[in-house]
């Protein structure tokens, strides 16, 4: 059953943060029913990081999508050559849109880009990262990581490069980013109807691994009330050493699995190069109350 609240919120979860050309944008999972069944994605905007609205709806499965019909899940962004393509979930399968704009409209590949059953694992949750050479990875993966060099039409990926990796606490939401000579692997541990949803973390030397534990990057502050603190996405705020992670929690008050919200935290790189741990709710921008324009609140 759905539950919408009353004022125009909206609950959304699984946030990918980007920034385009001075501006911020935000793409998630509309959460609010049960079994994760939302078929459509919307895109959030800000100039500022506090303010957000909602631009709208950018892709209706089954409308604009013809292969799938339900669980449009954790979608992600990027930019290359003035177009914008927007990887999302869809029945696990991982399709691909592209637009013209961050805010679309967006127009489907025509398949999946990665298939239900093409590789182990479930075929959810992609992120996309690209390295200082111009090469861009697609990662994806419930079970199995799998980092996958796209080609350079950013609507497939170049099969023979296609990196798994396994390992205990890896559950869902793989993520990528570099700074300086060293790549950050991170994702979410355990399930996220579970209070103990986190993020972890793993170092690298190359876009692909090997990877090293270490450790818990975020989990939950139960003196604070918030809970199941993972699926996340880490942006360097451009032209600046500031990094931001957004990650979605149990909606507060009164959220849970399926009832989820986003906040945004500061990362901090020590000169060391580890990560020190986010602390969650001190002080988190919540974008619990996002603008719907009149026409979308229905
Ligand atoms: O939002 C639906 C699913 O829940 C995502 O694909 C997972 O990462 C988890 O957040």
């Amino acid at each position: 059953m759905s539950r919408s609240k009353e004022d125009g919120e909206r609950y959304y979860a699984d946030p990918a943060l980007t920034a385009f050309a001075g501006r911020y944008f935000l793409y998630p999972t509309t959460d609010g029913s049960d079994d994760w069944s939302s078929d459509s994605f919307h895109v959030l905007a800000s100039d500022d990081l506090h303010n957000w609205s909602d631009q709208g709806e950018i892709l209706r499965l089954g409308r604009d999508v013809s292969w799938a019909t339900a669980h449009a899940w954790a979608p992600a962004a990027t930019e290359r050559n003035g177009l914008y393509y927007f990887y999302f979930t869809a029945d696990d399968n991982i399709g691909v849109a592209v637009g013209t704009s961050p805010t679309g409209p967006f127009r489907d590949s025509g398949a999946p880009i990665v298939a239900d059953g093409q590789y182990s694992g479930r075929a959810i949750d992609p992120a996309v990262f690209t390295d200082d050479d111009g090469t861009s990875y697609l990662l994806w993966g419930n079970g199995v990581a799998h980092i996958a060099r796209l080609n350079d039409d950013m609507v497939s990926i170049d099969t023979d490069h296609v990196t798994e990796w396994t390992h205990p606490t890896f559950r869902e939401a793989a993520h990528l980013h570099r700074r300086g000579a060293l790549y950050y692997l991170t994702w979410s541990e355990n399930d996220t109807r579970d209070p103990e949803y986190r993020v972890r973390w793993a170092t690298g030397s190359t876009p692909v691994g090997p990877w090293t534990d270490r450790g818990v990057l975020l989990e939950q502050e139960p003196g604070e009330g918030i809970f199941a603190t993972g699926h996340h996405s880490i942006l360097r705020v451009p032209e600046t050493d500031d990094w931001l992670i957004a990650y979605h929690r149990f909606a507060v008050p009164d959220g849970d699995g399926f009832h989820r919200e986003i906040v945004i935290d500061p990362v901090i790189h020590l000169p060391s190069g580890d990560l020190a741990r986010v602390r969650p709710g001190s002080p988190s921008i919540r974008l619990t109350h996002p603008a719907i324009p009149e026409t979308l609140d229905t």
